[in-house]
């Protein structure tokens, strides 16, 4: 049924799942060690002060099992680490989605509409076929630590990078899960985890350009250029700004590098189709956005959640990394800018530039 939904692969778990203990305290000892940085929404308690996200059960007591779906993405566009032109930037393939309209218009199209969307679709053919029960569905933003449920429900295994693995398909595939209070009978433990694959390698651990991933399986968000060119909001600590490269959105490298990529399928998703003035950005172009701009082109992608300002500010330091003093009286003016962010960035990218 999820399949039919348009997913492309689907795992379920009884919960709560043996493993549950370890993954709570994992999640507990991430939060308190500070990786969460300024997600304040990660790190919510209750009233008893337990974590929300530790385990299923604290937010929803009547859930019974969780049906986690699998969305392949991946683009059989360039990847983050290949040569690319001089002067472009880096925007993470998730975020290059499109879809037709109904007037045949191509449109950006975000990840978190079309799969909830399909959810309710599976939601809806459960109740056909087991009558009323209590579900939610949730697309990244429910307080569930969706990878450990994925693991749980045998879809794959946690990559040294902390990404989700499916042995076929990669792990450039989106989590989507559906939690319901129907319980899972004995015969579907066919659905058990999968031992974890890595073996000796670490080659996403020896390119992580900013030390994110300072252990295997750990991730200080903090340092993660996902986070601070997405969610982290003002000025960047030099330090990091020094190792951000290209990437003006999100991060691709630890997924580029990893082997279990290379022979993973292209998506077809029509939902998902690529952008192609996504795929390695000019500078030009970015900079000379205004912000009717940032929103005609970003309403309804991926990309709008960093803001125009964030956008700008990433595009400033990745300019400041590039080498090309073309760039320079662009950034002389951002060293004006009312922005924070953008401003610091400008000032710190123009001495990057000079002292090339
Ligand atoms: C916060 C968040 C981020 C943060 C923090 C990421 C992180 N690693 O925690 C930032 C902004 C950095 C981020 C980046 C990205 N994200 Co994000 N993110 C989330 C979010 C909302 C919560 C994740 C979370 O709870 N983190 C806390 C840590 C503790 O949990 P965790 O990494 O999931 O870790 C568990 C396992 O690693 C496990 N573990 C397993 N084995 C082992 C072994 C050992 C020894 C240890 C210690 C731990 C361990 O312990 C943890 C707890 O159980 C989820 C959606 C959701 N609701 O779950 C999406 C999600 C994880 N992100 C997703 C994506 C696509 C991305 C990016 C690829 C986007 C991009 N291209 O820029 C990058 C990937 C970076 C990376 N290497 O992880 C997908 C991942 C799909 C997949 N195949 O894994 C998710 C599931 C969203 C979705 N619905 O599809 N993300
Ligand atoms: S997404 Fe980029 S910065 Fe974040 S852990 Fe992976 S390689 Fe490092
Ligand atoms: S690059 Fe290697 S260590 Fe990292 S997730 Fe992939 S297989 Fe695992």
């Amino acid at each position: 049924m999820a399949i039919e939904a348009g997913f492309s692969e689907c795992g379920l778990v009884a919960l709560p799942y043996a493993g549950e203990d370890r993954d709570a305290s994992r999640f507990s000892e991430w939060v308190n060690a500070g990786y969460a940085a300024t997600m304040h929404y990660l790190t919510r308690a209750g009233e008893d002060g337990k974590l929300l996200r530790s385990r299923v059960a604290l937010p929803f007591p009547w859930a019974r099992s969780a049906i986690v779906c699998y969305a392949n993405y991946h683009a059989a566009q360039p990847l983050s680490t290949d040569p690319a032109p001089a002067g472009s930037g880096w925007i993470a393939r998730y975020a290059w989605s499109s879809r037709l309209d109904h007037d045949g218009a191509r449109k950006p199209s975000d990840y978190h509409k079309v799969l909830l969307k399909r959810l309710k679709t599976l939601e809806a053919r459960l109740r056909e076929e087991y009558g009323s029960f209590e579900s939610r569905a949730y697309v990244d933003t429910g307080p569930v630590v969706e990878r450990s449920l994925a693991t749980a429900a045998g879809l794959g295994w946690t990559g040294k990078n902390t990404c989700l693995i499916h042995p076929r398909l990669g792990s450039f595939g989106f989590l989507a899960v559906l939690l319901t209070s129907l319980s899972v009978e004995d015969e579907m433990a066919s659905f058990a985890p999968l031992p974890y694959r890595c073996g000796s390698c670490r080659r996403c651990l020896d390119a992580c350009p900013t030390g994110a991933l300072f252990a295997p399986y750990q991730m200080d968000a903090a340092r993660c250029i996902s986070y601070l060119t997405i969610e982290h909001r003002g000025p960047i600590s030099p330090d990091l700004m020094a190792g951000m490269g290209r990437q003006v959105f999100g991060c691709d490298i630890c997924q580029d590098v990893c082997p279990w990529n290379r022979k993973a399928p292209i998506s077809a998703d029509p939902d998902m189709e690529s952008r192609p003035e996504l795929v390695n950005p000019a500078f030009e172009w970015l900079a000379q956005l205004d912000e009717a701009e940032f929103e005609r082109n970003f309403n309804g992608s991926p990309v709008r959640r960093a803001g125009f300002h964030g956008l700008l500010r990433n595009a400033a330091i990745a300019m400041g990394d590039s080498g090309l003093r073309r760039f320079a009286p662009l950034l002389e003016k951002w060293t004006e800018a009312a922005d924070e962010g953008l401003r610091s960035a400008a000032r710190w990218a123009l001495e990057k530039l000079h002292s090339a």
